[in-house]
Protein backbone atom coordinates (compact mmCIF):
# COMPACT_ATOMS: atom_id res chain seq x y z
CA UNK A 1 0.00 0.00 0.00
CA UNK A 2 1.29 3.50 -0.94
CA UNK A 3 0.83 6.90 0.86
CA UNK A 4 0.18 9.31 -1.04
CA UNK A 5 0.70 13.47 -0.81
CA UNK A 6 -2.11 15.14 -2.07
CA UNK A 7 -1.66 19.06 -2.75
CA UNK A 8 -4.40 21.30 -1.32
CA UNK A 9 -5.16 24.98 -0.25
CA UNK A 10 -6.50 26.29 3.11
CA UNK A 11 -10.20 27.28 3.61
CA UNK A 12 -10.32 30.47 5.47
CA UNK A 13 -13.40 29.27 7.85
CA UNK A 14 -11.91 26.24 9.88
CA UNK A 15 -11.69 27.67 12.94
CA UNK A 16 -13.56 25.20 15.83
CA UNK A 17 -16.57 26.46 17.69
CA UNK A 18 -17.74 25.89 20.89
CA UNK A 19 -17.89 22.13 20.23
CA UNK A 20 -15.53 21.05 16.50
CA UNK A 21 -16.10 22.22 13.51
CA UNK A 22 -19.92 22.09 12.28
CA UNK A 23 -20.32 23.16 9.06
CA UNK A 24 -23.11 22.37 6.23
CA UNK A 25 -22.75 19.03 4.99
CA UNK A 26 -22.09 21.02 1.27
CA UNK A 27 -19.42 22.58 2.86
CA UNK A 28 -17.50 19.69 4.01
CA UNK A 29 -18.48 18.17 0.50
CA UNK A 30 -16.18 21.04 -1.25
CA UNK A 31 -12.52 19.53 -2.18
CA UNK A 32 -10.69 18.87 0.28
CA UNK A 33 -12.28 20.57 3.03
CA UNK A 34 -12.60 17.49 5.20
CA UNK A 35 -9.04 16.56 4.84
CA UNK A 36 -7.69 19.75 5.21
CA UNK A 37 -9.31 19.67 8.45
CA UNK A 38 -8.26 16.37 9.50
CA UNK A 39 -4.30 17.33 8.27
CA UNK A 40 -4.90 19.61 10.09
CA UNK A 41 -5.47 18.29 13.66
CA UNK A 42 -3.01 15.64 12.89
CA UNK A 43 -0.10 18.32 12.06
CA UNK A 44 -1.37 19.82 15.43
CA UNK A 45 -0.41 17.02 17.40
CA UNK A 46 2.92 15.76 18.53
CA UNK A 47 3.85 12.25 19.40
CA UNK A 48 1.06 10.15 18.00
CA UNK A 49 3.41 7.91 15.74
CA UNK A 50 2.81 4.62 16.94
CA UNK A 51 -0.41 5.44 18.67
CA UNK A 52 -3.78 4.51 19.24
CA UNK A 53 -7.08 6.63 17.98
CA UNK A 54 -10.47 6.07 19.02
CA UNK A 55 -12.80 6.72 15.77
CA UNK A 56 -16.29 7.18 15.87
CA UNK A 57 -19.88 9.61 14.88
CA UNK A 58 -23.26 9.52 15.67
CA UNK A 59 -24.16 7.70 12.27
CA UNK A 60 -25.20 10.94 10.34
CA UNK A 61 -25.26 11.12 6.78
CA UNK A 62 -21.47 11.79 5.60
CA UNK A 63 -20.25 10.05 8.59
CA UNK A 64 -19.50 6.67 6.91
CA UNK A 65 -17.52 8.57 3.88
CA UNK A 66 -15.55 10.80 6.77
CA UNK A 67 -14.51 7.71 8.64
CA UNK A 68 -13.07 5.66 5.87
CA UNK A 69 -11.30 8.92 4.76
CA UNK A 70 -10.02 9.64 8.58
CA UNK A 71 -8.76 6.22 8.75
CA UNK A 72 -6.46 6.12 5.71
CA UNK A 73 -5.47 9.51 6.64
CA UNK A 74 -4.33 7.81 10.07
CA UNK A 75 -2.58 5.09 8.79
CA UNK A 76 -0.37 7.40 6.10
CA UNK A 77 0.57 9.88 9.09
CA UNK A 78 1.69 7.13 11.25
CA UNK A 79 -1.22 6.08 13.69
CA UNK A 80 -0.22 2.61 14.73
CA UNK A 81 -3.88 1.48 15.82
CA UNK A 82 -7.19 2.81 15.27
CA UNK A 83 -10.36 1.26 17.60
CA UNK A 84 -13.27 2.23 15.50
CA UNK A 85 -17.06 1.40 16.13
CA UNK A 86 -19.15 -1.03 14.27
CA UNK A 87 -20.60 0.60 11.35
CA UNK A 88 -18.40 3.75 12.09
CA UNK A 89 -20.54 4.45 15.34
CA UNK A 90 -19.62 5.91 19.10
CA UNK A 91 -22.09 8.24 21.18
CA UNK A 92 -20.00 10.78 22.30
CA UNK A 93 -19.58 9.52 25.72
CA UNK A 94 -18.51 6.26 24.28
CA UNK A 95 -15.43 7.39 22.44
CA UNK A 96 -14.25 9.33 26.06
CA UNK A 97 -14.90 6.51 27.68
CA UNK A 98 -13.04 3.92 25.20
CA UNK A 99 -9.99 6.77 25.03
CA UNK A 100 -9.67 6.63 28.78
CA UNK A 101 -10.10 2.38 29.17
CA UNK A 102 -7.50 1.74 26.36
CA UNK A 103 -5.27 4.47 27.06
CA UNK A 104 -5.53 6.08 23.31
CA UNK A 105 -3.52 9.14 21.61
CA UNK A 106 -6.80 10.48 21.24
CA UNK A 107 -10.12 10.53 19.34
CA UNK A 108 -11.94 11.57 16.53
CA UNK A 109 -16.03 12.25 17.53
CA UNK A 110 -18.01 13.24 14.07
CA UNK A 111 -20.73 14.17 14.96
CA UNK A 112 -22.94 17.91 14.61
CA UNK A 113 -24.82 17.08 18.23
CA UNK A 114 -28.34 17.78 17.98
CA UNK A 115 -28.30 19.79 15.19
CA UNK A 116 -30.15 17.67 12.16
CA UNK A 117 -28.79 15.47 9.50
CA UNK A 118 -28.79 14.48 5.80
CA UNK A 119 -27.63 15.39 2.47
CA UNK A 120 -29.00 19.64 3.34
CA UNK A 121 -28.13 19.07 7.22
CA UNK A 122 -25.17 19.97 9.53
CA UNK A 123 -21.59 17.84 9.97
CA UNK A 124 -19.40 17.92 12.41
CA UNK A 125 -15.94 17.25 13.51
CA UNK A 126 -14.05 17.33 16.71
CA UNK A 127 -10.85 15.93 18.33
CA UNK A 128 -10.51 14.42 21.89
CA UNK A 129 -7.24 14.25 23.54
CA UNK A 130 -5.58 11.32 25.53
CA UNK A 131 -7.93 12.30 28.92
CA UNK A 132 -10.79 11.52 26.73
CA UNK A 133 -12.07 15.13 26.55
CA UNK A 134 -12.50 17.86 24.15
CA UNK A 135 -9.56 19.63 22.87
CA UNK A 136 -9.14 22.39 24.86
CA UNK A 137 -9.13 26.57 23.45
CA UNK A 138 -4.92 25.98 22.58
CA UNK A 139 -4.79 23.00 20.91
CA UNK A 140 -8.80 24.14 18.81
CA UNK A 141 -6.60 27.51 17.75
CA UNK A 142 -3.36 25.33 16.89
CA UNK A 143 -5.63 23.46 14.74
CA UNK A 144 -7.38 26.70 12.99
CA UNK A 145 -3.42 28.25 12.49
CA UNK A 146 -1.96 24.75 10.46
CA UNK A 147 -5.63 25.02 8.60
CA UNK A 148 -4.65 27.98 7.29
CA UNK A 149 -1.48 27.45 5.99
CA UNK A 150 -1.79 23.92 4.83
CA UNK A 151 -0.43 22.96 1.69
CA UNK A 152 -0.50 18.83 1.55
CA UNK A 153 -2.55 15.98 3.15
CA UNK A 154 -1.26 12.57 3.45
CA UNK A 155 -3.58 9.57 2.78
CA UNK A 156 -2.91 6.01 2.12
CA UNK A 157 -4.10 5.10 -1.29
CA UNK A 158 -6.45 2.39 -1.18
CA UNK A 159 -9.84 1.14 -1.77
CA UNK A 160 -12.81 1.20 0.86
CA UNK A 161 -12.56 -0.28 4.23
CA UNK A 162 -15.07 -3.27 6.02
CA UNK A 163 -16.44 -1.63 8.63
CA UNK A 164 -19.03 -3.75 9.71
CA UNK A 165 -17.49 -6.72 10.60
CA UNK A 166 -16.03 -7.07 14.02
CA UNK A 167 -11.88 -7.81 14.01
CA UNK A 168 -9.36 -7.28 13.14
CA UNK A 169 -7.63 -5.63 9.86
CA UNK A 170 -4.39 -4.31 8.70
CA UNK A 171 -3.89 -1.14 6.42
CA UNK A 172 0.11 -0.72 5.75
CA UNK A 173 1.55 -0.83 9.37
CA UNK A 174 -1.69 0.52 11.01
CA UNK A 175 -3.95 -2.06 12.77
CA UNK A 176 -7.84 -1.79 12.24
CA UNK A 177 -10.18 -2.78 15.26
CA UNK A 178 -13.86 -2.85 14.62
CA UNK A 179 -14.96 -2.46 18.09
CA UNK A 180 -18.51 -3.35 19.69
CA UNK A 181 -20.01 0.38 20.02
CA UNK A 182 -21.49 -0.18 23.20
CA UNK A 183 -19.71 -2.88 25.42
CA UNK A 184 -17.58 -1.04 26.71
CA UNK A 185 -19.68 1.85 28.07
CA UNK A 186 -22.55 -0.32 29.32
CA UNK A 187 -19.78 -2.15 31.90
CA UNK A 188 -18.55 1.24 32.89
CA UNK A 189 -22.81 2.15 33.59
CA UNK A 190 -22.92 -0.89 35.36
CA UNK A 191 -19.75 -0.11 37.91
CA UNK A 192 -21.48 3.17 38.44
CA UNK A 193 -25.44 2.38 39.08
CA UNK A 194 -27.29 -0.38 41.25
CA UNK A 195 -28.78 -2.58 37.89
CA UNK A 196 -29.70 -4.78 39.81
CA UNK A 197 -32.39 -2.13 42.07
CA UNK A 198 -33.22 -0.19 38.62
CA UNK A 199 -34.38 -3.54 37.41
CA UNK A 200 -36.65 -4.70 40.09
CA UNK A 201 -37.99 -0.64 39.91
CA UNK A 202 -38.56 -1.41 35.99
CA UNK A 203 -39.96 -5.08 36.39
CA UNK A 204 -41.92 -4.18 39.56
CA UNK A 205 -45.31 -3.62 37.73
CA UNK A 206 -45.71 -0.52 39.52
CA UNK A 207 -43.36 1.12 37.27
CA UNK A 208 -43.57 2.51 33.52
CA UNK A 209 -40.73 4.37 31.44
CA UNK A 210 -40.09 5.91 28.01
CA UNK A 211 -36.92 6.94 26.46
CA UNK A 212 -36.35 8.99 23.05
CA UNK A 213 -33.07 8.09 21.13
CA UNK A 214 -34.61 10.33 18.39
CA UNK A 215 -33.30 7.71 15.86
CA UNK A 216 -29.48 8.97 16.88
CA UNK A 217 -26.56 7.04 18.26
CA UNK A 218 -28.00 6.42 21.59
CA UNK A 219 -30.47 3.65 19.75
CA UNK A 220 -28.38 0.49 20.21
CA UNK A 221 -26.99 1.28 23.46
CA UNK A 222 -30.85 1.88 25.21
CA UNK A 223 -31.55 -1.31 23.77
CA UNK A 224 -28.68 -3.20 25.66
CA UNK A 225 -28.21 -1.07 28.66
CA UNK A 226 -32.17 -0.65 29.16
CA UNK A 227 -33.40 -3.68 27.22
CA UNK A 228 -31.29 -5.78 27.71
CA UNK A 229 -29.87 -5.54 31.04
CA UNK A 230 -32.86 -4.10 32.85
CA UNK A 231 -35.21 -5.51 31.59
CA UNK A 232 -37.01 -2.35 29.95
CA UNK A 233 -39.57 -3.36 27.68
CA UNK A 234 -39.42 -2.44 23.74
CA UNK A 235 -42.31 -0.29 23.44
CA UNK A 236 -40.69 1.94 26.20
CA UNK A 237 -37.56 2.96 23.27
CA UNK A 238 -39.47 5.43 20.69
CA UNK A 239 -36.82 5.94 17.58
CA UNK A 240 -34.06 3.37 18.74
CA UNK A 241 -32.91 2.82 15.39
CA UNK A 242 -30.14 4.98 14.46
CA UNK A 243 -30.77 6.81 10.69
CA UNK A 244 -28.32 9.18 8.46
CA UNK A 245 -31.10 11.71 8.76
CA UNK A 246 -32.46 10.79 11.87
CA UNK A 247 -35.61 10.31 10.92
CA UNK A 248 -36.23 13.90 9.35
CA UNK A 249 -36.19 15.03 13.03
CA UNK A 250 -34.28 17.41 15.12
CA UNK A 251 -32.43 15.39 17.89
CA UNK A 252 -32.54 17.95 20.28
CA UNK A 253 -33.79 16.83 23.33
CA UNK A 254 -35.70 19.77 24.58
CA UNK A 255 -39.50 20.31 24.63
CA UNK A 256 -39.80 21.90 21.61
CA UNK A 257 -37.73 19.47 19.50
CA UNK A 258 -38.46 16.09 21.44
CA UNK A 259 -42.40 16.58 21.22
CA UNK A 260 -43.35 13.27 20.79
CA UNK A 261 -42.06 12.18 24.12
CA UNK A 262 -43.21 14.94 26.04
CA UNK A 263 -46.94 14.82 24.66
CA UNK A 264 -46.75 11.13 25.54
CA UNK A 265 -45.10 12.35 29.42
CA UNK A 266 -47.87 14.69 29.54
CA UNK A 267 -50.93 13.21 28.58
CA UNK A 268 -53.78 11.77 31.13
CA UNK A 269 -51.83 7.90 31.35
CA UNK A 270 -48.26 9.41 31.08
CA UNK A 271 -45.66 7.02 32.30
CA UNK A 272 -43.28 7.78 35.58
CA UNK A 273 -40.73 8.95 34.11
CA UNK A 274 -39.34 9.94 30.69
CA UNK A 275 -35.76 10.70 28.84
CA UNK A 276 -34.53 11.63 25.52
CA UNK A 277 -31.03 11.93 24.62
CA UNK A 278 -29.70 13.84 21.61
CA UNK A 279 -27.77 12.80 18.02
CA UNK A 280 -24.36 11.91 19.82
CA UNK A 281 -25.66 10.79 23.26
CA UNK A 282 -23.95 13.23 25.33
CA UNK A 283 -27.19 15.44 25.85
CA UNK A 284 -30.12 13.80 28.30
CA UNK A 285 -33.68 15.74 29.25
CA UNK A 286 -35.17 14.27 32.18
CA UNK A 287 -39.21 14.14 32.65
CA UNK A 288 -41.67 12.89 35.54
CA UNK A 289 -45.07 12.51 34.81
CA UNK A 290 -46.62 15.55 33.55
CA UNK A 291 -43.20 17.68 34.91
CA UNK A 292 -40.16 18.72 33.33
CA UNK A 293 -36.90 18.70 35.04
CA UNK A 294 -34.62 21.61 33.95
CA UNK A 295 -31.25 20.49 33.24
CA UNK A 296 -29.87 23.51 36.21
CA UNK A 297 -32.15 21.43 38.66
CA UNK A 298 -31.21 18.36 37.59
CA UNK A 299 -27.49 18.80 38.60
CA UNK A 300 -28.74 19.92 41.56
CA UNK A 301 -30.75 16.89 42.55
CA UNK A 302 -28.16 14.64 41.46
CA UNK A 303 -25.58 16.37 43.50
CA UNK A 304 -27.92 16.60 46.35
CA UNK A 305 -28.35 12.52 45.98
CA UNK A 306 -25.30 11.23 44.72
CA UNK A 307 -24.42 9.34 47.78
CA UNK A 308 -27.50 6.96 47.00
CA UNK A 309 -25.45 5.77 44.45
CA UNK A 310 -22.88 3.08 44.27
CA UNK A 311 -20.42 5.33 41.83
CA UNK A 312 -20.54 8.01 44.16
CA UNK A 313 -21.38 6.70 47.75
CA UNK A 314 -18.34 8.17 49.12
CA UNK A 315 -19.27 11.91 48.24
CA UNK A 316 -18.50 14.81 45.95
CA UNK A 317 -14.92 16.30 45.30
CA UNK A 318 -16.91 19.62 44.00
CA UNK A 319 -19.58 20.92 41.52
CA UNK A 320 -18.92 22.63 38.42
CA UNK A 321 -21.01 24.44 35.67
CA UNK A 322 -21.32 26.80 33.11
CA UNK A 323 -21.92 30.05 34.07
CA UNK A 324 -25.69 30.36 32.54
CA UNK A 325 -26.55 27.63 34.21
CA UNK A 326 -28.73 28.22 37.04
CA UNK A 327 -27.45 28.87 40.83
CA UNK A 328 -29.27 25.99 42.33
CA UNK A 329 -25.97 23.35 41.94
CA UNK A 330 -24.45 26.34 44.40
CA UNK A 331 -27.11 25.85 47.02
CA UNK A 332 -26.48 22.51 46.93
CA UNK A 333 -22.73 22.85 46.93
CA UNK A 334 -22.53 25.40 50.14
CA UNK A 335 -24.80 22.87 52.32
CA UNK A 336 -22.32 19.72 51.21
CA UNK A 337 -19.71 21.76 52.38
CA UNK A 338 -17.58 21.49 48.75
CA UNK A 339 -16.65 23.86 46.12
CA UNK A 340 -18.35 24.87 42.91
CA UNK A 341 -16.85 26.40 39.92
CA UNK A 342 -18.53 28.51 37.27
CA UNK A 343 -16.88 28.27 34.08
CA UNK A 344 -17.88 29.07 30.37
CA UNK A 345 -19.74 27.53 28.55
CA UNK A 346 -18.76 24.20 26.30
CA UNK A 347 -17.99 21.00 28.34
CA UNK A 348 -14.07 21.48 27.36
CA UNK A 349 -13.91 23.85 30.51
CA UNK A 350 -14.36 21.25 32.59
CA UNK A 351 -11.52 19.17 31.60
CA UNK A 352 -8.85 20.09 33.51
CA UNK A 353 -10.95 20.43 36.95
CA UNK A 354 -11.54 16.72 36.61
CA UNK A 355 -8.11 15.59 36.08
CA UNK A 356 -7.14 17.86 38.74
CA UNK A 357 -9.60 15.93 41.08
CA UNK A 358 -11.60 19.42 41.67
CA UNK A 359 -14.78 18.09 40.82
CA UNK A 360 -16.64 15.02 40.37
CA UNK A 361 -19.84 16.68 38.99
CA UNK A 362 -20.31 18.74 36.07
CA UNK A 363 -23.43 20.25 34.28
CA UNK A 364 -25.05 22.90 31.78
CA UNK A 365 -28.11 24.32 30.81
CA UNK A 366 -28.13 23.24 27.46
CA UNK A 367 -29.35 19.63 29.00
CA UNK A 368 -26.05 18.51 29.31
CA UNK A 369 -24.44 16.52 33.08
CA UNK A 370 -21.63 14.56 33.40
CA UNK A 371 -19.00 13.43 35.67
CA UNK A 372 -15.05 12.24 36.13
CA UNK A 373 -16.46 8.91 35.10
CA UNK A 374 -15.17 10.17 31.32
CA UNK A 375 -14.57 13.53 29.83
CA UNK A 376 -17.83 14.35 27.87
CA UNK A 377 -21.52 14.61 29.04
CA UNK A 378 -23.40 12.07 29.10
CA UNK A 379 -27.05 11.25 28.18
CA UNK A 380 -28.00 7.81 29.13
CA UNK A 381 -25.30 8.29 32.43
CA UNK A 382 -27.68 10.83 33.16
CA UNK A 383 -30.98 9.08 32.66
CA UNK A 384 -29.43 5.32 34.81
CA UNK A 385 -28.32 8.34 37.48
CA UNK A 386 -32.20 9.09 37.84
CA UNK A 387 -33.87 5.58 37.34
CA UNK A 388 -30.85 4.71 40.43
CA UNK A 389 -32.46 7.28 42.32
CA UNK A 390 -36.07 6.44 41.76
CA UNK A 391 -35.48 3.06 42.93
CA UNK A 392 -33.60 3.98 45.79
CA UNK A 393 -35.84 7.10 47.02
CA UNK A 394 -38.82 4.86 45.46
CA UNK A 395 -40.77 8.89 45.04
CA UNK A 396 -42.16 9.91 41.92
CA UNK A 397 -40.01 12.55 39.59
CA UNK A 398 -42.54 15.48 40.97
CA UNK A 399 -41.84 14.51 44.43
CA UNK A 400 -38.20 14.44 44.48
CA UNK A 401 -38.18 18.15 42.51
CA UNK A 402 -40.46 19.44 44.99
CA UNK A 403 -38.79 18.52 48.21
CA UNK A 404 -35.65 19.37 46.46
CA UNK A 405 -36.94 23.01 46.21
CA UNK A 406 -38.68 23.17 49.59
CA UNK A 407 -35.41 22.10 51.05
CA UNK A 408 -33.05 24.43 48.82
CA UNK A 409 -35.92 26.85 47.44
CA UNK A 410 -36.33 26.94 43.32
CA UNK A 411 -34.50 28.72 40.64
CA UNK A 412 -37.09 29.58 37.88
CA UNK A 413 -34.96 29.34 35.12
CA UNK A 414 -35.34 29.52 31.23
CA UNK A 415 -33.76 30.17 28.04
CA UNK A 416 -35.33 31.81 24.86
CA UNK A 417 -33.11 31.00 21.80
CA UNK A 418 -33.40 33.60 18.39
CA UNK A 419 -32.24 31.37 16.08
CA UNK A 420 -30.71 31.73 12.93
CA UNK A 421 -31.28 35.61 13.14
CA UNK A 422 -28.69 38.17 11.22
CA UNK A 423 -25.19 38.13 12.27
CA UNK A 424 -24.82 41.53 12.11
CA UNK A 425 -28.15 42.37 14.13
CA UNK A 426 -26.97 40.21 16.91
CA UNK A 427 -23.04 41.62 16.86
CA UNK A 428 -24.35 44.96 17.33
CA UNK A 429 -26.65 43.77 19.71
CA UNK A 430 -23.58 42.17 21.94
CA UNK A 431 -21.61 45.27 21.13
CA UNK A 432 -24.08 47.52 22.70
CA UNK A 433 -24.45 45.56 25.66
CA UNK A 434 -21.19 45.60 26.45
CA UNK A 435 -20.48 49.06 26.14
CA UNK A 436 -23.31 49.80 28.34
CA UNK A 437 -21.49 47.36 30.70
CA UNK A 438 -21.24 48.78 34.12
CA UNK A 439 -23.22 52.15 33.39
CA UNK A 440 -26.51 49.82 34.38
CA UNK A 441 -25.22 49.36 37.87
CA UNK A 442 -27.65 51.11 40.19
CA UNK A 443 -30.37 51.03 37.43
CA UNK A 444 -34.26 49.71 38.27
CA UNK A 445 -36.48 48.22 36.25
CA UNK A 446 -39.74 47.35 38.20
CA UNK A 447 -38.97 45.58 41.04
CA UNK A 448 -35.30 44.72 40.04
CA UNK A 449 -32.34 46.91 40.85
CA UNK A 450 -29.25 45.86 38.49
CA UNK A 451 -26.20 45.42 41.42
CA UNK A 452 -23.53 44.66 38.60
CA UNK A 453 -23.18 43.93 34.84
CA UNK A 454 -19.91 42.61 33.39
CA UNK A 455 -18.70 40.47 30.05
CA UNK A 456 -18.07 37.19 32.21
CA UNK A 457 -13.95 36.06 32.14
CA UNK A 458 -12.74 32.74 33.06
CA UNK A 459 -9.39 32.15 34.32
CA UNK A 460 -8.83 28.78 34.56
CA UNK A 461 -8.02 27.77 37.95
CA UNK A 462 -5.46 24.66 37.17
CA UNK A 463 -3.36 25.68 33.99
CA UNK A 464 -4.24 29.97 34.60
CA UNK A 465 -5.38 30.06 31.14
CA UNK A 466 -7.46 32.93 30.55
CA UNK A 467 -10.97 33.08 28.16
CA UNK A 468 -12.90 36.33 27.81
CA UNK A 469 -15.89 37.16 26.43
CA UNK A 470 -17.97 34.57 27.56
CA UNK A 471 -21.17 36.11 28.00
CA UNK A 472 -23.02 39.49 29.27
CA UNK A 473 -24.42 39.02 32.48
CA UNK A 474 -26.55 41.35 34.45
CA UNK A 475 -27.29 40.31 38.15
CA UNK A 476 -29.78 42.27 40.26
CA UNK A 477 -30.06 42.91 43.93
CA UNK A 478 -32.33 39.77 44.83
CA UNK A 479 -29.55 37.60 43.31
CA UNK A 480 -31.98 37.06 39.54
CA UNK A 481 -29.68 37.07 36.56
CA UNK A 482 -30.09 37.50 33.18
CA UNK A 483 -27.17 36.32 30.63
CA UNK A 484 -26.69 36.90 27.30
CA UNK A 485 -24.48 35.37 24.75
CA UNK A 486 -24.36 34.16 21.30
CA UNK A 487 -24.02 30.50 20.58
CA UNK A 488 -21.23 29.14 19.34
CA UNK A 489 -22.56 26.13 17.68
CA UNK A 490 -25.02 27.47 15.01
CA UNK A 491 -24.23 27.02 11.27
CA UNK A 492 -26.28 29.59 10.36
CA UNK A 493 -26.71 33.31 10.53
CA UNK A 494 -26.76 33.66 14.93
CA UNK A 495 -27.96 32.42 17.65
CA UNK A 496 -28.90 34.50 20.30
CA UNK A 497 -29.51 32.93 23.75
CA UNK A 498 -30.92 35.16 26.88
CA UNK A 499 -30.45 32.99 30.22
CA UNK A 500 -33.10 33.69 32.67
CA UNK A 501 -32.72 33.39 36.59
CA UNK A 502 -34.53 34.27 39.54
CA UNK A 503 -34.56 32.91 43.16
CA UNK A 504 -37.63 32.05 45.18
CA UNK A 505 -36.75 30.52 48.34
CA UNK A 506 -40.86 30.40 49.62
CA UNK A 507 -42.07 26.95 49.22
CA UNK A 508 -46.04 28.15 48.86
CA UNK A 509 -44.63 30.63 45.74
CA UNK A 510 -42.11 27.95 44.20
CA UNK A 511 -44.77 25.91 41.98
CA UNK A 512 -45.43 28.32 39.26
CA UNK A 513 -44.68 27.74 35.48
CA UNK A 514 -41.01 28.92 34.77
CA UNK A 515 -42.37 31.44 32.05
CA UNK A 516 -44.90 32.68 34.65
CA UNK A 517 -42.16 32.93 37.30
CA UNK A 518 -39.97 34.71 35.39
CA UNK A 519 -42.00 37.15 33.35
CA UNK A 520 -40.94 40.14 34.36
CA UNK A 521 -37.43 39.21 33.70
CA UNK A 522 -38.19 38.34 30.16
CA UNK A 523 -39.85 41.61 29.48
CA UNK A 524 -36.72 43.65 31.08
CA UNK A 525 -34.35 41.03 29.25
CA UNK A 526 -36.19 42.70 26.08
CA UNK A 527 -36.04 45.63 26.75
CA UNK A 528 -32.64 46.41 27.83
CA UNK A 529 -30.83 44.56 25.21
CA UNK A 530 -33.64 45.84 22.30
CA UNK A 531 -33.83 42.30 20.88
CA UNK A 532 -37.30 42.68 18.86
CA UNK A 533 -34.93 45.90 17.20
CA UNK A 534 -31.67 43.81 16.47
CA UNK A 535 -33.13 40.57 15.70
CA UNK A 536 -35.99 41.93 13.55
CA UNK A 537 -38.21 38.83 15.84
CA UNK A 538 -41.32 39.40 17.86
CA UNK A 539 -40.54 36.15 19.89
CA UNK A 540 -37.73 33.64 20.42
CA UNK A 541 -37.26 30.35 18.35
CA UNK A 542 -36.98 27.99 21.03
CA UNK A 543 -37.93 28.32 24.59
CA UNK A 544 -36.31 25.94 27.16
C1 LIG B 1 -22.10 21.90 22.91
C2 LIG B 1 -21.07 21.99 23.99
C3 LIG B 1 -21.70 22.38 25.29
C4 LIG B 1 -22.47 23.68 25.12
C5 LIG B 1 -23.48 23.52 23.99
C6 LIG B 1 -24.18 24.82 23.66
O1 LIG B 1 -22.98 20.86 23.17
O2 LIG B 1 -20.42 20.75 24.14
O3 LIG B 1 -20.71 22.50 26.25
O4 LIG B 1 -23.13 24.02 26.29
O5 LIG B 1 -22.82 23.11 22.83
O6 LIG B 1 -23.24 25.73 23.21
P1 LIG B 1 -23.67 27.08 22.52
O7 LIG B 1 -24.54 27.78 23.54
O8 LIG B 1 -22.39 27.79 22.23
O9 LIG B 1 -24.49 26.75 21.29
P2 LIG B 1 -23.30 19.78 22.05
O10 LIG B 1 -24.23 18.81 22.70
O11 LIG B 1 -23.94 20.58 20.95
O12 LIG B 1 -21.98 19.22 21.66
Amino acid sequence: MNNIEVKTQPYSDQRPGTSGLRKKVAVFQQENYLENFIQSIFDSLEGYQGKTLVVGGDGRYYNRHAVQVILRMAAANGFGRILVGRGGLLSTPAVSCIIRKYQAFGGIVLSASHNPAGPDGDFGIKYNIGNGGPAPEKITEAIYRKSQQIQHYRIADCGELDLDTPGEQQLGSMHIEIIDPVSDYAELMQHLFDFDRIHSLINSGLFSMRFDAMHAVTGPYAVEILENRLGVTPDALMNAEPKEDFGGGHPDPNLVYAKQLVDALFAANAPDFGAASDGDGDRNMILGHRCFITPSDSLAVLAANAHLTPGYHRGLAGIARSMPTSQAADRVAERLGIELFETPTGWKFFGNLLDAGKVTLCGEESFGTGSDHVREKDGLWAVLFWLNLLAVRKESVQEIITAHWRSYGRNYYSRHDYEAVNADGAGQLMDTLRKANGSLTGNRYGDYEVAFCDDFSYTDPVDGSVSEHQGIRIGFTDGSRMVFRLSGTGTEGATLRLYLERYEPDPERQLLDAQDGLSELIRIGEDIARIRHYTQREAPSVIT
